[in-house]
């Protein structure tokens, strides 16, 4: 069948006596089902406005936001990289401040846990590491909240940022120690730090041991290096909008930020309980909202690289680092990042 001559074949099919009816066989895409999903344009962008969640009676902030709608298609193609794979039982470390510990679209897809951070608990009462989570790996087609870039993936939960969001190099070097010790194959470190030899050492040994490391490259908006992205063996990600455009909080520099990926208005799972983010004694409204940062563009990427994985489970890391480094497609300007906006579905099926 010759295509676009679909339309003249039925026709001719219709007016054959013999026959009762003749249709295209459609092709069935895999459509997420959940309540949000209209709302991760970093996933699926057709060009749709973004609202926040604003409930005033359980959360003081943020105000309500409206954010016009963007370029249709700047986004990581999500849905058409989950026809090649949803990235099963890839083990994805999030070293943040920890995931809560009941929520409906996350919890359950944290098989570890351990505490890094010098808080009494391991659960996440900052408000940061459950969105973080939720981008890599929220439950998909539960008809709940959102879905993860990579929906197959488990997640090792390391809290290395305390209650109020503090951390320390060392904490994170062993974070990153414990995350490689445990069958990680991506560690995110949606965060930042000045250079310490302790957390190079971490980085360079969970390399070595076949790990991709990725890390927010910060949201400063200048060019200033951030650690641990700016150690060789971290992939850096800069943050971008929703139509392809650098965000205006992002670091850039192409010496050494590597990758983008969206970080404006990313929807994603939050506590469904009270968070410092929030603000005191508030929770985040209806558990699900937008976040900004490189923070959020981090685990876009971290994601990615593990559906990467999963397509390529025989390959080194460097491999698979290169497919994600390789297959982007063009966002921001000229020098902001060494490469473009990651694209999930260019990497899971990069040769
Ligand atoms: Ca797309
Ligand atoms: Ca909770
Ligand atoms: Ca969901
Ligand atoms: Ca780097």
């Amino acid at each position: 069948m010759p295509a676009g001559k679909e339309l003249q074949l039925i026709d001719a099919l219709g007016r054959n006596p013999v026959v009762e009816y003749a249709e295209p066989d459609y092709v069935v895409a895999a459509a997420s089902e959940d309540t949000f999903f209209g709302r991760q344009y970093a996933l699926q962008n057709d060009g749709q406005d973004i609202v926040n969640n604003h409930d005033t009676a359980t959360s003081t902030k943020p105000a309500p936001i409206k954010i016009d709608g963007g370029t249709p298609d700047a986004d990581v193609d999500a849905v058409e990289a989950w026809a090649i794979t949803s990235g099963t039982g890839v083990r994805v470390a999030v070293l943040d401040s920890g995931v809560d510990l009941d929520h409906e679209d996350i919890s359950s897809k944290v098989i570890l846990r351990a505490n890094f951070s010098g808080s009494n608990n391991n659960d996440d009462k900052y408000g940061h590491g459950t969105h973080v989570a939720g981008i890599v790996a929220a439950t998909a087609n539960n008809n709940k909240g959102v879905a993860g870039v990579c929906p197959g993936c488990t997640i090792l939960a390391g809290k290395v940022l305390s209650d109020n969001g503090i951390g320390t190099s060392s904490g994170l070097a062993n974070g990153i120690n414990w995350a490689a010790s445990n069958g990680a194959k991506v560690i995110n470190m949606s965060l930042a730090v000045r250079a310490s030899r302790t957390l190079e050492a971490a980085v360079n040994n969970a390399w070595n041991k076949g790990v991709v490391l990725v890390a927010a490259a910060g949201n400063g908006g200048g060019q200033t290096k951030m650690y641990p992205g700016a150690y060789p063996n971290v992939i850096a990600v800069g943050a971008t909008d929703n139509s392809d455009a650098k965000a205006s909080f992002s670091t850039f520099g192409a010496s050494w930020v590597d990758i983008a990926a969206p970080g404006v208005a990313v929807f994603s799972t939050f506590p469904n309980h009270e968070s410092a983010l929030a603000g005191t004694g508030k929770k985040r409204s209806l558990n699900y909202d937008i976040g900004d940062g490189t923070s959020m563009a981090s685990p876009i990427v971290a994601a990615t690289v593990a559906l990467t994985w999963s397509a390529n489970p025989g390959a080194s890391n460097s491999v698979v680092r290169a497919k994600v480094e390789s297959s982007t497609d063009p966002a921001g300007d000229i020098g902001d990042w060494a490469h473009g906006r990651v694209n999930a579905y260019n990497a899971v099926t990069s040769p």
